[in-house]
């Protein structure tokens, strides 16, 4: 089932979400409800917190052909290096809109698996930026919180003209 996206400046997107005690059949569900609504998009990355969900459930799928799902539930990162990566970066939650972004380069994640699993790696480049954007969506943070607040209130204003059009 696709799911419907919250949008900037929607307040429900700054709702901060609760750990996952037991991966149940509801979160199997909801994962499998995430992956078809980020390829619907298409996105590469998407966060339970913008389909009003709010719990700590992330999934991300870089590749072109849908074929590296990740499933990232109650997800930490560790700091691995002082390095940053300035990357140009969207949002589903923010549509048309891109801007570059500065983040650690190099994490370490600690999640938990879809088979309730905890695993450990090290990641670096897009999927480090991707991650580390998604658990903001977790903490009700947005990309374009980074930004200046001028930008900010640019890409609200016109996000609110296209919501009154559709409505
Ligand atoms: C987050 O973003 C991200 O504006 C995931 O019209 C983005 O999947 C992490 C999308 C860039 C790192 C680098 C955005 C789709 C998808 C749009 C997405 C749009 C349609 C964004
Ligand atoms: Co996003």
């Amino acid at each position: 089932m696709i799911l419907d996206i919250l949008e900037f400046p929607d307040p429900r997107l700054r709702t901060v979400a609760k750990p996952v005690e037991t991966v149940t059949d509801d979160i199997l569900k909801l994962v499998d409800d995430m992956f078809e609504t980020l390829y619907d998009a298409p996105g590469i990355g998407l966060a339970a917190t913008q389909v009003n969900v709010h719990k700590q459930v992330i999934v991300i799928d870089l590749s072109e052909d849908r074929s590296e799902q990740l499933v990232l539930i109650n997800p930490e990162v560790e700091v691995l290096a002082g390095d940053y990566q300035e990357m140009q970066e969207g949002c589903l939650s923010v549509p048309g809109f891109y801007e570059e972004v500065t983040r650690i380069d190099h994490v370490r994640l600690k999640a938990l698996g879809l088979d309730g699993v905890p695993y450990e790696r090290e990641v670096t480049g897009l999927l480090a930026v991707c991650i580390q954007h998604e658990m903001d969506h977790l903490k009700g943070k947005l990309f374009v919180d980074y930004l200046s607040p001028l930008k900010r209130t640019r890409i609200r204003k016109k996000l609110e003209k296209q919501h009154k059009i559709r409505a």
